[in-house]
């Protein structure tokens, strides 16, 4: 309940950076799930808008808030990604894929002029890679691809949701990679995704330009 309320003030707090006939990135997950409400509220109450969804789910819940949501091949450029994030340090270097959805998540992130990142105050660490890193690969040959995250000092965990191989809005496969500590992200997110049947991973290195904080009482902290 508290981390509940930590997320809602993060979620609602971005909210206030949207300025009408904005383009924005409506991000996945249960903090992102806040923002797209408030959002909705503001559509409601006539703020012109228009938004991309990083997930079905996410463009789901947008649809049913009245959101105008644009396919994104008539997107010129996306003016504030909002989303969420399941790991933060303080150079706002991110793990983020926890919710399945990384590589749109990664793509809108890319293409927009600036991301905000709501998430709860548990979310801000020192180190990354307690949370372990989420590796969108394509499912021929995964177990090829498991070796090879394996011999990047990865304890690899082929992800699964009720029983069954967990399969992404993209028709993919998700190993969850600990490795414990990621002491170099950028030198480890080169050699991801040079390995083949890796089509994304979970680091987010060079996007977010500020995170929201939220807190149980109700405060949003800005980094
Ligand atoms: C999404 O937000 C994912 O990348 C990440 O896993 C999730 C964070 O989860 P939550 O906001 O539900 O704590 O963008």
């Amino acid at each position: 309940m508290q981390q509940d309320l930590a997320k809602k003030a993060a979620g609602e707090a971005a909210a206030a950076y949207i300025q009408p006939g904005m383009t924005i990135g409506l991000g996945t997950g249960s903090t992102a799930y806040y923002a797209i409400m408030r959002i909705g509220e503001l559509v409601r109450n006539g703020m012109q808008l228009q938004a991309v969804a990083t997930s079905a789910a996410s463009e789901e819940l947008a649809r049913a808030q009245q959101i105008p949501i644009i396919p994104f091949e008539q997107v010129d450029s996306i003016d504030l990604d909002i989303d969420g994030a399941d790991e933060a340090d303080e150079s706002l270097q991110l793990i983020k894929g926890g919710g399945g959805a990384l590589l749109r998540e990664k793509i809108v992130a890319a293409a927009a002029k600036e991301m905000l990142v709501i998430m709860d105050a548990s979310k801000l660490v020192k180190q990354l890679g307690n949370f372990p890193l989420p590796v969108e690969i394509i499912p021929f040959a995964w177990e090829l691809t498991f070796r090879h995250l394996e011999q990047s000092g990865a304890s690899p965990v082929l992800r699964r949701k009720e029983g069954k191989i967990f399969i992404t809005d993209n028709g993919n496969y998700i190993l969850d990679c600990h490795y414990g500590r990621i002491t170099a992200a950028p030198e480890l997110h080169r050699q991801l995704n040079d390995i083949p049947g890796v089509v994304e991973n979970g680091l987010f290195l060079r996007y977010a330009s500020r995170l929201l904080i939220g807190y149980a009482d109700g405060s949003v902290r800005s980094l």
